[in-house]
C-alpha cells in the first residue's frame, strides 16, 4: 500500500517506539527458545502466474509487516540481533519497467540500520556471518534467497511469536482503529449505492473509491450481495446485472492502514417491514455477543451462547420451534448459522494463532459440531478479534436435515419468507479490555 493522504503518518510516531521495544522482547524470547542469534526476516518474493509473465498481487510476509509498515517490498530481510537495532535491508531494485521502491522515510526509520542494496546478492553482505547461528522467518522459495539458512520457520520461534501476536501493541491498535475508520468510509458510500439501486459492481467501485483502496490493497475480496445472495458466505461476484427489486443489502468489507485490517460487515433492508425489523433485531442480539467480551472469556463458549441466542431468535421470529438445547443439538442452529462467531484480526484478516493453546504449538480445537470456529483460546487484554453471527437461509444446509429430528422443527413457510432477502451477517472489531471491550467499528461510526 502507498501513503494513503486519509491517514495522518504523525499520530503513530509516538507509538512505534514502543512497539518496536516490544517486538524485540517476543524475538528476544523467540530466539531463546530456538538457541539462535540472529532472527532473519524476509519481506517475501513475487509468484508469477503459470506459463505467463505476470506475477499474482504481492503478499508480504506477515512477520516482516509486524516490524516494518512495508506491504509492497518485495527481496528486504530484516536482521534481529538481540542488543542491536535491527537492520534493514532495503532493496530497491534498478529497474526502469517499473517504479522502484521508495528512499524510506516517514515515523519508522530511526528505528533501524538501513542498509540500502540495488542488487539481490548484495544481501549476503549484510547477513550474520555465521549463518548456522541465525533463523529464517519468511517463504523461501528459492534456495538463493535462504543465503545458506538452514533453518527455516523453526516451530520452537514460531510459535512463540504467533502466539503473542494476538495481543496488540499501543501502535498496533491505533493502525487497526485508523483501518475501521477507514472501512467505514466505504461502508457509508455502499450503503448509499445501494439505497440508490445500484448493482454490486458499481456498489463494490463505491466503496474502493470511500475507502482509498484500489482493489489490490483490499485486505480481503469484497463480498458485495443483493437479495438472495446474501446467503453465500463468501458471495465472490460483482454482477454488474441490474436485479428486478432491490430487497436486502449485506456487505463484508474492509481496509488497510499501515499493513493492519479491518474486516466489517453490515446488512441492510431497502424497505421498512418485517425484513427491516429482523436486522435490527439482530443488531441487538450482535451487540450483547459483544458485551459478553472481556479478559478471560472462554471464545468457545461465546460461540455456544450465540447459539442459544440464535436458537430463542428462531422461536421468537417462527422460523424455527423448540427448546434452545433441542435447536443446538438437532443441527437447526448451524444449518441458519453455519461458521464461527469470530476469528483473531491483524496483519492478517483471519490473524494467525486463534487455535493455539499456549506458546509452543499445542492447539486447542473447537468444540465438536463446529468446527469452523477459527478462535478456541481464552481471551486476553488487547486482543483483537471479530464478533460477527449470521443468520442466513442456505437450502443445502436446511435440506440436510431432512430425515433427522430438527427437520420436524423448522418452518418452511417462514423460511420462504426469508429467502428472498439471503441473510443477516453483522460484523465488529473490538479490542478486548479487563471489564469489557473496545468496539472500533461501532466507534468509528459514529463519528
Ligand atoms: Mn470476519
Amino acid at each position: 500500500m502507498g501513503k494513503a493522504t486519509i491517514i495522518d503518518d504523525s499520530a503513530y510516531a509516538d507509538l512505534y517506539s514502543a512497539h518496536v521495544n516490544t517486538l524485540t522482547e517476543r524475538h528476544d524470547r523467540a530466539l531463546e527458545r530456538a538457541g539462535a542469534g540472529h532472527a532473519v526476516i524476509f519481506s517475501g518474493a513475487p509468484h508469477g502466474v503459470f506459463l505467463d509473465d505476470y506475477n499474482y498481487p504481492f503478499k508480504a510476509n506477515p512477520h516482516f509487516v509486524s516490524w516494518l509498515p512495508l506491504t509492497n517490498t518485495p527481496f528486504c530481510y530484516l536482521v534481529y540481533t538481540p542488543g542491536e537495532v535491527p537492520v534493514l535491508i532495503y532493496y530497491q531494485e534498478k529497474d526502469y519497467w517499473h517504479v522502484p521502491p521508495a528512499t524510506p522515510e516517514g515515523y519508522w526509520p530511526e528505528e533501524f540500520d538501513i542498509r540500502v542494496i540495488h542488487s539481490m546478492e548484495d544481501a549476503t553482505k549484510h547477513l550474520p556471518a555465521t549463518r548456522d547461528n541465525c533463523i529464517l522467518i519468511g517463504e523461501i522459495t528459492d534456495e538463493a534467497q535462504s543465503f545458506g539458512i538452514d533453518r527455516v520457520n523453526p516451530g520452537s520461534a514460531i510459535n512463540m511469536l504467533h502466539f503473542d501476536r494476538s495481543v496488540k501493541t499501543g501502535y498496533e491498535l491505533a493502525c487497526m482503529r485508523a483501518a475501521s475508520r477507514r472501512a467505514v468510509k466505504g461502508h457509508r458510500a455502499a450503503e448509499k449505492a445501494f439505497k440508490a439501486g445500484k448493482t454490486e459492481f458499481d456498489i463494490h467501485l463505491d466503496y474502493c473509491r470511500a475507502a482509498g483502496h484500489a482493489e489490490n490493497e483490499l485486505p480481503y475480496g469484497n463480498i458485495v450481495a443483493l437479495n438472495e445472495n446474501g446467503a453465500v458466505l463468501h458471495y465472490q461476484h460483482q454482477s454488474h446485472e441490474k436485479p428486478e427489486e432491490f430487497r436486502s443489502f449485506l456487505i463484508d468489507a474492509g481496509a488497510r492502514v499501515n499493513g493492519y485490517a479491518s474486516d466489517i460487515t453490515r446488512t441492510y433492508a431497502k424497505e421498512d417491514g418485517e425484513f427491516a425489523d429482523l436486522v435490527i433485531r439482530f443488531d441487538q442480539l450482535q451487540l450483547e455477543l459483544v458485551a459478553e467480551v472481556k479478559t478471560g472469556v472462554d471464545f468457545a463458549d461465546l460461540h455456544l451462547l450465540c447459539h442459544e441466542k440464535i436458537a430463542e431468535l428462531l422461536v421468537e421470529t417462527d422460523l424455527a420451534n423448540g427448546s434452545p438445547d433441542a435447536l443446538i443439538e438437532s443441527g437447526v442452529t448451524s444449518a441458519f448459522y453455519p461458521h464461527g462467531l469470530g476469528h483473531l484480526l491483524g496483519i492478517q484478516v483471519h490473524d494467525i494463532g486463534g487455535h493455539m493453546g499456549d506458546d509452543t504449538g499445542t492447539t486447542v480445537d473447537p468444540p465438536s459440531g463446529h468446527r469452523f470456529l477459527r478462535l478456541t483460546r481464552s481471551l486476553e487484554d488487547d486482543q483483537v478479534l471479530t464478533i460477527e453471527p449470521g443468520l442466513y437461509v442456505i437450502d443445502m444446509l436446511l435440506n440436510n436435515l431432512s430425515g433427522t429430528p430438527g427437520y420436524d422443527m423448522i418452518n418452511q413457510k417462514k423460511i420462504d419468507w426469508l429467502r428472498p432477502y439471503g441473510g443477516i451477517r453483522i460484523e465488529d472489531n473490538v479490542r478486548v479490555q479487563k471489564d469489557g471491550c473496545e468496539n472500533l467499528t461501532r466507534n468509528a461510526f459514529e463519528l
